[in-house]
């Protein structure tokens, strides 16, 4: 057996904004918005792996459910579609455990996994080839959620774009078909692997985005903390609370981080002042209903879209083609 090294290309350094231009921009705002992408510092990820296992929170272990359900059925769907040997490519990787769940039953030639923490991906990659070490692997380190422009070195025939967890939901429909338009054309005439998360009573979003131990909350603070760090600001993480509100109208949870007092953040060249009560925006999670995740698919271009479901009908991933 031939064992391979995994390569990288990184595609981060030619971001036209720098992160504190963008969390200036971002705070600046009439109404002050941080991106969801701030949320995962090493910290943020470690809470975002601890909300994972919490009671309250169903995306993650609904989806996994499905995919140990499904598995059989989603490859032989693939295989019957796309060459021997194509190439997956894993959106938002992290520690590549999703993709390399699926790797016995789906058999992809190839692994590429793109991310936008660079050093965490040239860990996780280095620790995932050893446990495949006959997989050719390549890590990308990317802010697809600017732009979905994969290097050349990642593009090598049809591939199968894999973008589980239901982060599709963290963009706005308007983003998300972009998203779901470059993933066609980063495909090559392939197929889409997507999980996305579904509409269900109020309640159930509320205590998922809410729950009793306050990881979330925690998750959520914790922004301010990589904001300091990448902003040079002052936050005083006390002085802020966690707000998760369920918008119908637009049907999704947003989370807000609101102002205990009146008071003034600065940051070298700037200065937001807050009133009490006030909010910064740090993000949406989107929650489809089952039709319109379809639709969105096909208007960005996919075809043959088949849904796997749970019983609840709570999550759905869905697989397309191009
Ligand atoms: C990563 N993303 C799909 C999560 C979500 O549910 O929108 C992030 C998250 N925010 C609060 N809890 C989890």
């Amino acid at each position: 057996m031939s064992v391979n090294l995994p390569t990288f290309v990184s595609c981060l350094r030619s971001a036209a904004q720098g992160p504190a231009e963008e969390l200036a921009a971002g705070l600046m705002q009439p109404a002050a918005a941080i991106a969801p992408k701030f949320f995962y510092d090493s910290l943020g990820s470690a809470l975002f792996a601890a909300i994972t296992q919490l009671d309250e929170y169903y995306p993650t272990r609904t989806e996994a459910a499905i995919f140990a359900a499904e598995q059989a059925a989603i490859a032989q769907a693939l295989h019957a579609r796309l060459p021997p040997g194509f190439t997956l490519v894993d959106l938002g990787a992290g520690d590549g455990a999703k993709a390399a769940g699926l790797f016995d039953a789906l058999k992809p030639g190839r692994y590429v996994a793109v991310d936008i923490s660079e050093p965490y991906l040239r860990g996780a990659l280095t620790a995932l080839q050893q446990r495949f070490p006959a997989l050719p692997m390549t890590g990308v380190g990317l802010d697809f959620a600017a732009s979905l422009q994969l290097p050349a070195e990642a593009l090598d025939g049809p591939a199968l774009v894999f973008y589980p967890g239901s982060s599709i939901g963290n963009f706005s429909p308007d983003d998300a078909l972009r998203l779901l338009v470059q993933a066609r054309a980063a495909s090559q005439g392939g197929a889409l692997l997507i999980g996305a998360d579904l509409m269900k009573p109020q309640p159930v979003l509320q205590a998922a985005y809410d729950d009793a131990l306050g990881v979330t909350a925690a998750f959520n603070l914790n922004l301010l903390r990589n904001v300091n760090h990448l902003l040079r600001s002052d936050f005083d993480v006390a002085d802020w609370s966690h707000v998760a509100r369920v918008n119908s109208t637009l049907g999704r949870v947003e989370m807000h981080l609101q102002a205990r007092r009146a008071l003034a953040v600065r940051w070298p060249g700037g200065e937001r002042r807050f009133e009490a009560g006030e909010g910064i925006h740090t993000e949406n999670s989107h929650k489809w209903k089952a039709a319109s995740f379809e639709g969105l698919l096909r208007d960005a271009g996919w075809r043959d879209v088949r849904r796997y479901t749970d019983a609840r009908g709570w999550f759905g991933v869905y697989l397309a083609f191009a």
